[in-house]
């Protein structure tokens, strides 16, 4: 029988997560301390003084995991190392012992015919390198590629496919700019520095790297109220104008460095008046422009903005001056985020448009929802329905031109959701936290044929 919606063959089918969401074993084989480890146990910073000292267990349950992961027939399995793990001080010697438990999980996926994507950086920064300045100084940038080719010479003749970093802006930007995550600084001129340091370090980190590329993004259109009813109106000039530094802010200030080894106007200008520019060096956007394979996008929801004179830049949008940052009506995520499949279709089909030489990879799509458990079931039909229309949205692009490769949904388990500690689930599968069970929801069981048929019926 043929799906209503049928994917390109090929189409890659997976799920990710993240070391310092699901591994816990926080104290285990020589780890290091981490800015997450710091953070979360600092009173007032996660809510309800969550820590990600157990999470999911993974560390310790991965041979059951990647068994699930089996059942559902994942393609891919997506998860990052952590940095404290491999490198403890953050530079310096490796850690056999951290590497063992990557390699070991690398063959379990490779036995159950699923395929690593590793990546180097989801969030986990050694707290010695960040006690040296963090990402606001310039030698992290030097230890991430060491770190990077550490993990790389172990696990290169079993992986292929690397993601230098997940998210740079979050790091920047909510690191150093809101401090809403770690290591939880508020200064503009630190977030910028860090923004380029991350983007260096994913040059430098390319550099030591083989195989299959990439660069993982949270990237979103960026549109105003009127534009996600009518994609097609006419925006005032003020309107053009928010959306215009928004989208350099948020999307152009990372992939134009990356993919094109130019920043982007707007951007040199609020850095210029946000600690200056002295920290971008000549030779830097040749390192930061190295050629990548895959360029990952994480999505979840549009930006919406619209101009408001005298409206004052928050904390994590340095240089947004006279921009309102709008919460729109309409059905959201427990999170609060707005659902808006059309955003994905319409990030993919622009990405492809203004940076045709990359592969597109949807690296991160999900939703959290209060999730009730009914008998031994989680009839999550609201994440069904996010999954089913962020899926129609991906097929939508790649009729439209886009060079969508695959989708991995974020995320395979329940985890520990940053400052949200374990309130927000966006897992396809549930844990329940006290006894570790792990219980695939209703929308696992529907990914299962979706990725069993490459398509929706
Ligand atoms: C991803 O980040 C992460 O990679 C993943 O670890 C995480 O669990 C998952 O999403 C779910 O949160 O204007 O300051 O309010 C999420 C990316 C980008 C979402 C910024 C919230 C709003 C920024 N985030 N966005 S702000």
């Amino acid at each position: 029988m043929t799906p209503d919606i049928e994917f390109p063959e090929g189409f890659i089918w997976g799920a990710a997560t993240a070391s310092y969401q699901v591994e816990g074993a926080a104290r285990e084989d020589g780890r290091g301390v981490s800015i997450w480890d710091t953070f979360a146990r600092t009173p007032g910073k996660v809510a309800d003084g969550h820590t990600g000292d157990v999470a999911c267990d993974h560390y310790h349950r991965y041979p059951e995991d990647v068994r699930l992961m089996a059942d559902l027939g994942l393609d891919v399995y997506r998860f990052s190392t952590a940095w404290p793990r491999v490198v403890p001080d953050g530079s310096g010697p490796a850690n056999p012992r951290g590497l063992d438990f990557y390699e070991r999980l690398v063959d379990e996926l490779l036995g159950a015919g699923i395929t690593p994507y590793v990546t180097l950086y989801h969030w986990d920064l050694p707290q010695n390198l960040e006690d040296r300045g963090g990402w606001a100084s310039r030698d992290t940038a030097y230890y991430f590629a060491d770190y990077a080719a550490a993990v790389h010479a172990r696990l290169s003749d079993r992986v292929s496919t690397w993601t230098t970093l997940n998210e740079p802006w979050v790091s920047a930007f909510l690191g150093y700019g809101s401090g809403v995550h770690a290591p939880g600084v508020t200064d503009a001129s630190a977030a910028f520095k860090a923004a380029h340091h991350l983007l260096l370090a994913h040059g430098l980190a390319a550099q030591n790297l083989t195989g299959t590329l990439a660069l993982t993004l949270n990237m979103a259109p960026v549109v105003t109220p009127a534009q996600i009813l009518d994609a097609g109106i006419a925006l005032s000039a003020e309107d053009a104008g928010a959306v215009g530094l928004v989208d350099a802010l948020l999307n152009r200030q990372f992939l134009d460095p990356a993919l094109k080894g130019v920043y982007p106007r707007e951007v040199l200008e609020i850095v210029e008046r946000h600690g200056g520019l002295d920290h971008i060096r000549d030779g830097d956007l040749e390192i930061i422009c190295q050629p990548i394979d895959l360029l990952g996008i994480n999505y979840y929801n549009p930006c919406v903005v619209q101009a408001s004179a005298g409206a004052v830049a928050p904390l994590a949008w340095p240089g947004a001056d006279g921009v309102d940052f709008v919460s729109i009506e309409g059905p959201q995520t427990a999170m609060g985020w707005p659902i808006i499949p059309s955003g994905l279709s319409r990030l993919l089909v622009r990405l492809s448009r203004d940076y045709p030489d990359v592969g597109l990879l949807v690296t991160e799509n999900g939703a959290a929802f209060h999730d009730k458990v009914v008998g031994d079931r989680v009839p999550d039909t609201d994440r069904v329905s996010y999954l089913d229309g962020h899926l129609r949205a991906c097929h939508e692009a790649i009729e439209a031109g886009a060079d969508l490769r695959g989708y991995l949904v974020w995320s395979l388990f329940d985890n520990f959701e940053w400052a949200e500690g374990y309130h927000q689930r966006f897992g396809i599968v549930r844990i329940d936290y006290a006894t570790q069970r792990r219980l695939p929801k209703d929308s696992a069981l529907w990914y299962r044929d979706v990725i069993q048929r490459n398509g929706i019926e």
